[in-house]
């Protein structure tokens, strides 16, 4: 694939948004890494704006029906330690060979077959694994030219359990991705229909939709009759790590009764989960059976699905949580196809009145102990944070979380940081999520316009995932990650240049940018004027910025000489020739041949 020809762009992409490929090569392996490409206008009057690139989560545009192209697979069948073998539940308890003899089950999917791939007998295939033997594998330097780092940062993160690769063997279609703090902030979108009103195309058009404005994983949280089927379409057609709940389809199987469920149907589930491709898995075993009755006082109770399903059964049976009971096997079964823990807070405050209470940290304490287990036999995890808590005590939040989980990637459900503006809770837990991020949690669940109302629709999921782009940024910039402030810098170069066209292909949101720009002046001409309907042409800051830059360039910069600032601190003799200057003509105001005038008030507004 050339490297400078962009790729197809997705149906739903801004037009002037493209995904593109560069060549990193890799031993062997050409590796094809994403990128998306802005295509800017040049400075009017002078100089070219290089094309601005980013990160790119959309993945190549195809034909859902054939799937996309299994580019992990070469890289996986190089490695040599993976079969090809299904373990049919009732296999389980037998050993590899032994069932193997039998046949390997296969799975259909559109006419293809596919055997699932497993680990080869004893062998250790987690990317955890590979990492702390200290291979970069393939799928390490591909995340790392994503994120434009060293791939030894990556190895070294991953061995230390300070970050995630969620890339199950059989999603070969996903291109890898690092979650952890030393890297970009990650977004997930949840997505599924809590009936079965939304068709299979349905599904795969949001996956689509999410990753194409952003989403960096996203879980399908389907429940309903054709949850196997939709799960098939949506994993085959994923460039994105998939995430799932698999105590939801767990519960279907018993007709949702949560005290019918057992370690064999979860387990079963699992297992069919982890053969389909699914990379992550929210696993709710830190709510045990002693805390449940910490949550007897709570204003909101259990606000988890998951673990208000768990607890339901701990009570039922008073008995231990089978997940924590059986967590080992779990590992065993996890580690067997690269599949990420997400230990999952079912314990997680509801309400600002829960925050911080002892079931929380009594579940946190516990989620730090199964990792460590997890780890012993190199499988990967995240814990999952809260919920709702108050702004003031988010950083205390991700700092236990840091220090109790030895730096295990965080990955937080906002935090809303107010119960108080249902309709608005994508604001309230950004508000939350930004600040969690810049203090260290490497991964943010979106939360949607629809939080505590409804089901989202199309456009909740882009307002949700848009939302998360700018906490997850604003997050970056204030870490100081390298780069990160580049796409705030170009925008704002734009802006200040009046190429309109160009601040709105770098917003996170071109179309609504462009939308409300033009409800006032949608003229093609007004997409170089040097106003925009804010101000007006008379009183627009940067328009006569740029008026006294050219008139005054001169004394000016001889004044930042002297003060070391073009703006503040104005030596006296400059303020009069600035005040005489008005009124002045700017060039190209087009439109309407408004002109644009410099008065002391526009001054002191820039
Ligand atoms: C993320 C952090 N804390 C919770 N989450 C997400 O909430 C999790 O990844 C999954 O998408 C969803 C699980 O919800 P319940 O079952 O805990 O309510
Ligand atoms: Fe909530």
């Amino acid at each position: 694939m050339d490297s400078s020809t962009p790729t197809n762009t997705s149906t739903n992409a801004p037009e002037n948004r493209v995904r593109a490929t560069r060549p990193v090569q890799f031993g062997d392996f050409t590796l094809e890494v994403p990128y998306q490409e802005i295509k800017l206008q040049d400075t009017p009057g002078g100089g070219t704006n290089a094309p601005f690139t980013d990160y790119c989560t959309q993945g190549p545009d195809g034909d859902s029906a054939q799937g996309l192209p299994p580019m992990r697979q070469p890289w996986i069948e190089a490695r040599g330690d993976t079969d090809a073998y299904s373990a049919r539940p009732r296999d389980l308890a037998d050993d590899g060979r032994r069932a193997s003899k039998r046949g390997a089950a296969s799975r259909e999917w559109q006419g293809r077959t596919q055997t699932p791939l497993r680990a080869r007998d004893g062998h250790a295939i987690t990317q955890m694994a590979y990492a702390r033997a200290g291979i970069i594998t393939p799928e390490m330097a591909f995340a790392a030219a994503r994120e434009a780092c060293e791939p030894e940062l990556v190895r070294s993160e991953l061995a230390a359990g300070r970050a995630v690769m969620p890339l199950n063997v059989n999603h070969p279609e996903a291109e890898p991705m690092v979650i952890g703090s030393r890297f970009l902030v990650k977004i997930n979108a949840n997505m599924g229909n809590s009936a079965t009103t939304s068709s299979i195309d349905e599904e795969v058009a949001k996956l689509t939709w999410a990753t194409t404005w952003g989403a960096d994983t996203v879980m399908d949280l389907s429940t309903g009759a054709d949850i196997h089927t939709t799960r098939e379409w949506i994993l085959r057609n994923s460039p994105v790590p998939i995430g799932t709940v698999p105590i939801y389809q767990a519960l279907e199987k018993v007709n949702e009764d949560a005290s019918k469920l057992s370690w064999e149907i979860y387990r079963d589930t699992v297992i069919e989960q982890c053969e389909q491709g699914v990379d992550y898995m929210t696993v709710h075993a830190g709510v045990l059976l002693r805390y449940v009755p910490l949550t007897a006082n709570r204003v909101t109770g259990i606000v988890s699905r998951g673990g208000s399903i768990l607890a339901e059964w701990c009570l039922a049976h008073h008995e231990e949580n089978f997940l924590y009971t059986h967590f080992d096997e779990l590992c065993d079964i996890l580690r067997a196809y690269d599949v990420c823990f997400s230990l999952g807070d079912g314990l997680r405050p509801g309400s600002l009145a829960d925050a911080n209470d002892e079931a929380q940290f009594a579940e946190l304490l516990t989620l730090a102990e199964l990792t460590r287990r997890a780890w012993a036999k190199d499988v990967q995890v995240m814990i999952e944070g809260p919920g709702h808590v108050p702004f003031d005590t988010v950083k205390m939040n991700v700092e236990l979380e840091q220090q109790l989980c030895q730096g295990a990637p965080f990955y937080t459900l906002g935090p809303l940081v107010t119960d108080a503006a249902p309709g608005y809770d994508h604001i309230t837990s950004a508000i939350g999520a930004t600040e969690i991020a810049r203090w260290g949690t490497a991964m943010l669940c979106y939360v949607t316009p629809k939080e505590h109302l409804g089901l989202p629709d199309r456009d909740d999921v882009k307002t949700g995932v848009i939302t998360y782009k700018i906490a997850a940024h604003a997050a970056d910039v204030a870490k100081h990650h390298p780069g990160a402030r580049d796409r705030d810098d170009a925008i704002s170069k734009a802006r200040f240049e009046f190429r309109w066209n160009d601040q709105f292909d770098l917003a996170f949101d071109p179309d609504t940018a462009r939308g409300l720009h033009d409800e006032t002046l949608p003229a093609e001409g007004a997409k170089l004027a040097h106003f925009c309907s804010m101000c007006g042409p008379k009183f627009c800051s940067m328009a006569i910025s740029q008026n006294i830059r050219s008139r005054f360039g001169g004394a000016l910069e001889q004044a930042a000489i002297v003060n070391g600032s073009t703006t503040l601190g104005m030596p006296a003799p400059m303020s009069a020739p600035v005040a005489a200057a008005a009124p002045t003509t700017a060039q190209g105001t087009g439109v309407d041949g408004g002109e644009v005038i410099a008065t002391p008030q526009g001054l002191a507004a820039a």
